[in-house]
């Protein structure tokens, strides 16, 4: 009897294993467990079906998950494990950059329209972002770059395409130790999207002459987790989510280590990757629940809205994790000159959706230029491009600069204005990050215009991200009269798309205590005012200027 339950048990298994061998390549899924069984690491790596076996996975604690590579056969016996909650095919990455050949001249980091329109508004405010680190979670960063150099200090790999273990599943110390350990490609970036992304940031300008092209928080500290690389596609094929997730995973569970609170995301899933999950809930999401974690650590996500256009009744933002609430959606605004569209308008690229919540401009953003990168020719050969005024100047900033426009382009500009608000005051969570953010934005509004209505709309969310007025509410001074010689907007009270609470109107003082009521209390008090700070803030509420270079 026992031998009899054998051989057909031998049968079952054989028969699999020639299912297994006729089978496609292995898949990449995604496996989530109820709770993380203790020791899943070996006890995947012991598993046979057949000559099928893992060939390599990463164990990710902050979802209970393991993310791996392996025939399908496998992943069908696992989802027969009742521990297992659900099982997805990875989705693909991409990074959104916009591939426009509209260009003309641009400025650099568009400090001036982050800010608002003013003149005044194009003064630095005061504060730099100093104490702050922010992960760029992207293709890697060129941290030998002249405007970047001795503050990108930490680099984390979580790219596949560096040679691994020959197979085997990583528990999450194995897995935290290979990207440590393979940390320094994360300081260089053949594809260029990140160092272009990290200049927004917190380039400090050096190797530009006769602009100024020193980021939002020059002051700031970064770190560069790798998920993407010149081996995978540049824009659309960048990499695959198992990437994404690791790294969110390693900053959850290292924020305190890393003292990092902020992460720079200037890339979004392939919507037609979107597979059927092979088992469990629908609308259990990987990359959503590790962003839920962490931003639950205190960790501000900022995504970008992705460049898939749309318009009026068409929304474009609508899968993860640029749809999510808990994130700070970007859109990409036109700048008030040099840009290739109207100032006051948005990028025709830039996605739609209710779920956007601010803009920044993405419009031919001059940043930091990786060498020899595969985006370096692109960012160098735009038409009708502007280096500088004089050959001198423009052969300097050609060597260490380049253009590219996309709504990966605008989302730095945004991470570096909450690098400003969390030095102004560091204990600010990521909600009452997005509160501040979304209720001292500028409001984009032109009459007639079908798009961009009074107050939110599905374009550019509840408009420009506005530093000065944001860094007030954030130190609990008044955001009205901020920018002398300027008509503060009117009011623009709206109901917001999302469970969030009401806009705080932008014109009259409004103790930033008032939003915290609405948020969580308790963490927004003035008791953790930087008296140096506050000084800082009154100096440039009064509106003297700072020399430019
Ligand atoms: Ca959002
Ligand atoms: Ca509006």
């Amino acid at each position: 009897m026992r031998l009899r339950t054998s051989l057909v048990l031998v049968a079952v298994i054989a028969n699999i294993a020639q299912l297994a061998s006729a089978a496609e390549p292995p898949m990449r899924a995604i496996v989530t467990y109820k709770t993380l069984p203790p020791g899943i690491a070996s006890e995947l790596n012991l598993m046979r079906v057949g000559d099928a076996v893992v060939s390599q996975g990463h164990v990710l604690p902050t979802i209970n998950s393991v993310a791996l590579t392996a025939p399908r056969v496998l992943l069908e016996v696992l989802a027969q494990d009742p521990r297992v909650l659900a099982i997805r095919p990875q989705r693909k990455l991409k990074l959104n950059l916009y591939g426009s050949v509209e260009q003309i001249n641009a400025r650099g980091v568009e400090l001036a329209e982050t800010v608002g329109p003013a003149a005044c508004a194009k003064e630095r405010p005061g504060v730099t972002g100093a104490g702050v680190t922010v992960a760029v979670i992207d293709s890697g960063v060129h941290a030998a770059h002249v405007g970047l150099v001795g503050r990108v200090l930490t680099g984390l790999n979580f790219e596949g395409s560096l040679p691994q273990r020959e197979s085997g599943v990583f528990t999450a110390e194995e897995s935290d130790a290979y990207a440590e350990a393979t940390g320094p490609s994360a300081l260089q970036d053949e594809v260029g999207h990140g160092t272009h992304c990290a200049g927004t940031i917190g380039g400090d300008g050096t190797g530009a002459a006769g602009l100024d092209l020193a980021g939002v928080a020059p002051g700031v500290e970064m770190i560069s987790m790798k998920i993407a690389s010149g081996a995978n596609g540049v824009a659309a094929d960048a990499g695959f989510e198992a990437n994404a997730v690791r790294a969110i995973d390693y900053l959850t569970r290292h924020r305190d280590a890393l003292n990092a609170r902020i992460a720079s995301n200037s890339w979004g899933l392939l919507e037609e990757e979107e597979q059927a999950p092979l088992l469990g809930p629908t609308d259990f999401d990987p990359v959503q629940a590790a962003i839920r974690a962490a931003v639950a650590e205190g960790i501000v996500m900022v995504f970008a809205a992705g460049n898939d256009g749309g318009g009026p009744g068409v929304d474009t933002v609508r899968t993860f994790p640029n749809s999510m609430d808990e994130v700070i959606t970007v859109g990409s605004a036109c700048k008030a000159s040099f840009g290739s569209c109207p100032g006051g308008e948005m990028n025709d690229f830039s996605s739609r959706g209710a779920a956007v919540d601010v803009s920044a401009p993405g419009d031919q953003i001059l940043s930091t230029q990786a060498p020899n990168s595969i985006l370096a020719p692109l960012g160098q050969t735009l038409e009708g491009d502007y280096f500088g005024d004089t050959p001198q100047d423009e052969a300097q900033n050609r060597a260490n600069y380049m253009r590219l426009s996309g709504t990966s382009m605008a989302t730095p500009h945004v991470a570096g204005v909450v690098a400003l608000l969390l030095e102004a005051n560091p204990d600010l969570s990521p909600a009452q990050v997005r509160e501040i953010l979304t209720s001292t934005a500028t409001d984009m509004v032109i009459e007639g215009h079908a798009e961009l209505v009074s107050g939110h709309d599905k374009a550019s969310g509840f408009g420009l991200v506005n530093v000065r007025k944001a860094l007030a509410m954030a130190v609990g001074a008044p955001v009205a009269d901020i920018c002398p010689g300027t008509a503060a907007p009117a009011p623009t009270p709206t109901p917001t798309p999302t469970p969030a609470p009401a806009p705080t109107p932008v014109v009259a003082p409004v103790p930033v205590s008032a939003a915290a009521a609405a948020t969580d209390s308790g963490r927004f008090g003035g008791g953790s005012l930087n008296p140096m700070l506050l000084m800082l803030l009154a100096t440039a509420l009064a509106g003297r200027r700072k020399p430019r270079h």
